[in-house]
């Protein structure tokens, strides 16, 4: 494992070491008070120059490395071009990590299962980064903020960094940002990346895209209907954890393990050479929760050996520029004057039978591509 050579104190050994993004307008810069005090209210900083933010993501400094999130979970223009240089400069930086997306039913016990997996973790040596990709956190304020209670001990943690969801914007802008955050985050030499979701349709498909390994926490008793979870995520999860397997819950949890099993059995598994299995365990005593690391290591160890690990890597980042090309040509189309104008009209002949859609879109097309 490589590690950045990095200094392991945090600057205030006292300060939960949850970082703020940018509160305010999405101008970027941090305009206010992050969660630790580290900006005052009101005060705005410079903008540093792009070896600043490099040198400090690289020497582990905890403070740049959260100011360099806020730089590219900006949209200005002006911080995007900087962000650019720094990822670029970061990428050969990065060190090995595995990177775990861990997603379930509201309440199933997701914080509190990472924050006895982060702080078992880095007792073993490991730093851990977590973040999570949740797009209503802007009106929430954040579902890992909300939590951090639930992270105590991570949160307090010098070889742990718990960076909340980026917030504002659509859905893609905040996988983009949380994409971005883990290369930061690989580049500090952090091995562990732990990406919560929460349990809504969409994110847990932009969070598979950018993670190794996929974990479904579930609950007991709520029959085998899968709780209201899709099974199109069920079939894209590397393990099922079926969690709160404590007290006069647990032989619940061992029958719904076995149902689980039962309907794995059938699905095709979501990573080539795996067998995507069912599991237990109780974040509130901690039983089980190390194993589970346990299923996450045999599946690094198999999928880098097979090759699947790397070429799932690649994959993901060629798609991912597809989809920032694709999301960047629907910003052009969607802000260029004439076709807006001419959108309206043709909508409402659409709408009134008069043309076909398909010719209304081939109108806006032709437009669009004279300019
Ligand atoms: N008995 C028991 N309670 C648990 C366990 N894990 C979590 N809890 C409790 O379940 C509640 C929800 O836990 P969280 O960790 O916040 O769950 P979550 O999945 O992150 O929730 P959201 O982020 O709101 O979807 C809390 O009151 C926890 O203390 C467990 O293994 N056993
Ligand atoms: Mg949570």
């Amino acid at each position: 494992m490589s590690k950045k050579d990095k200094d392991k104190q945090p600057e205030n050994p006292s300060a939960l070491n949850v970082r703020g993004g940018v509160t305010g307008g999405h101008d970027g810069m941090p305009g206010n008070s992050s969660a630790n005090g580290e900006d005052a209210p009101g005060t705005r900083r410079r903008l540093l120059s792009a070896p600043e933010y490099i040198d400090g993501v690289l020497s582990g400094d905890r403070v740049l490395l959260a100011r360099a999130i806020t730089l590219i979970e900006s949209n200005a223009a002006a911080h995007q071009e900087v962000a650019q240089e720094v990822l670029t400069a970061l990428l050969p930086e990065r060190c090995e990590s595995t990177r775990v997306g861990i997603t379930g039913v509201p309440g199933a016990g997701k914080s509190t299962f990472i924050e006895v997996l982060g702080t078992g973790l880095t007792a073993r040596g490991h730093e851990v980064a977590v973040t999570a990709v949740d797009p209503s956190s802007s009106l929430t304020g954040g579902s890992i903020l909300g939590d951090k209670t639930r992270m105590e001990k991570l949160a307090a943690d010098p070889n742990a960094f718990i960076r909340p969801s980026p917030t504002g914007g659509t859905l893609g802008g905040v996988a983009r940002k949380t994409r971005e955050t883990i290369m930061l985050f690989e580049a500090a030499g952090y091995d562990v990346i732990l990406v919560e979701t929460v349990g809504v349709g969409q994110s847990e498909i932009q969070v598979r895209s950018m993670v190794d390994f996929f974990l479904l926490v579930l609950l007991a008793g709520a029959g085998d209907e899968l709780q209201g979870i899709k099974k199109g995520v069920v079939e894209i999860a590397d393990a099922i954890l079926v969690n709160k397997a404590d007290g006069a819950n647990l032989s619940a949890a061992r029958a719904a393990r076995s149902g689980f099993e039962r309907v794995l059995h059938y699905l095709r598994p979501a990573t080539e050479g795996w067998t995507t299995g069912a599991h237990l365990s109780s974040a509130a005593t901690g039983d089980g929760v190390m194993d589970l690391w346990g299923v996450v290591e045999k599946f690094v160890k198999i999928t880098r050996d097979s090759g699947v690990f790397g070429r799932r890597r690649t994959d993901q980042e060629k798609l991912w520029v597809g989809s920032l090309v694709s999301e960047g040509l629907e910003d052009l189309f969607r802000s260029h004057p004439g076709v807006s104008e001419l959108m309206a009209v043709l909508e409402q002949q659409v709408a009134r039978g008069e043309i076909p859609a398909t010719a209304a879109a081939r109108k806006l097309l032709d437009l669009f591509r004279k300019d």
